[in-house]
């Protein structure tokens, strides 16, 4: 049987993970949000029932949480939900759209969302917590770490590796067997073509280290 889920943020994000979950069949509680104007509201039809401290109301074996928390930068706030509600006991739901074409042997990590045309071939693993979004495409035996959001439209070719919480922005491309460190951002539209360090950023075709105005 299937748990209800909740889902923590009421943003933009939620909203597409909302249209996953009903397409998936899923029973929606209510949405969580820490934003005071947005409780009583609705997204996606979803009404907001609370902030955090609504979710102590449930037991953590009755339900699933859905991290509704996207990001165009380092998934901080994303990968601090998910820690901190999972200190508590709480279980995270994988979403996968029904739409997305996922090889038989991916392994995927608890709470990892696989969003609408993602392809992912065979030989990936996919850590907790990660963002697959939308159209983004993963070559043969790829390894994405956890709290990993590759955007929309992001192509990684075979064998690339992702390390912890770093962020792919939307379109970029990876060729194949690049290794990318933690917590590193590679910039919208970049291509890259060599290793990227930890806590790096990078941007531009071919990507380089972005330097910062002082
Ligand atoms: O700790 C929190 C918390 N922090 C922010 N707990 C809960 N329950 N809610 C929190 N929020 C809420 O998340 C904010 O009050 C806000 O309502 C929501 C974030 O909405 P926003 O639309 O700003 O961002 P998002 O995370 O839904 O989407 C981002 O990432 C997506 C992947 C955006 O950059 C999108 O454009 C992007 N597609």
């Amino acid at each position: 049987m299937k748990l209800p889920v909740l889902i923590v943020g009421g943003g933009g994000h939620a909203k597409v993970l909302v249209e996953a979950l009903r397409l998936r069949s899923m029973t929606i509680l209510g949405i969580i949000d820490v934003a005071s104007d947005k409780i009583g509201a609705e997204v996606s039809g979803i009404r907001v029932i609370g902030d955090d401290s609504a979710i102590s109301g449930y037991k953590a074996e009755d339900i699933l949480l859905v991290n509704g928390i996207g990001s165009a930068h380092l998934p901080k706030t994303r990968t601090a939900l998910f820690e901190k509600f999972k200190a508590k006991g709480f279980s995270f739901a994988t979403v996968i759209h029904p739409s997305a074409v996922v090889a038989t042997d991916v392994v995927l990590g608890e709470g990892a969302q696989i969003m609408a045309g993602v392809v992912i071939q065979p030989g990936c693993e996919i850590g907790v917590n990660a963002i697959v979004n939308t159209r983004a495409s993963i070559d043969h035996d790829c390894q994405i770490g956890d709290h990993v959001h590759l955007a929309p439209g992001v192509t990684l070719s075979g064998g690339v590796r992702v390390g912890n919480a770093s962020h792919i922005g939307t379109g970029a491309t990876v060729v194949q067997g690049v290794k990318i460190g933690r917590n590193s951002l590679v910039g919208a539209g970049s291509v890259v073509v060599n290793d990227i360090p930890s806590d790096a950023e990078v941007v531009g075709v071919p990507a380089r280290t972005l330097i910062k105005d002082s």
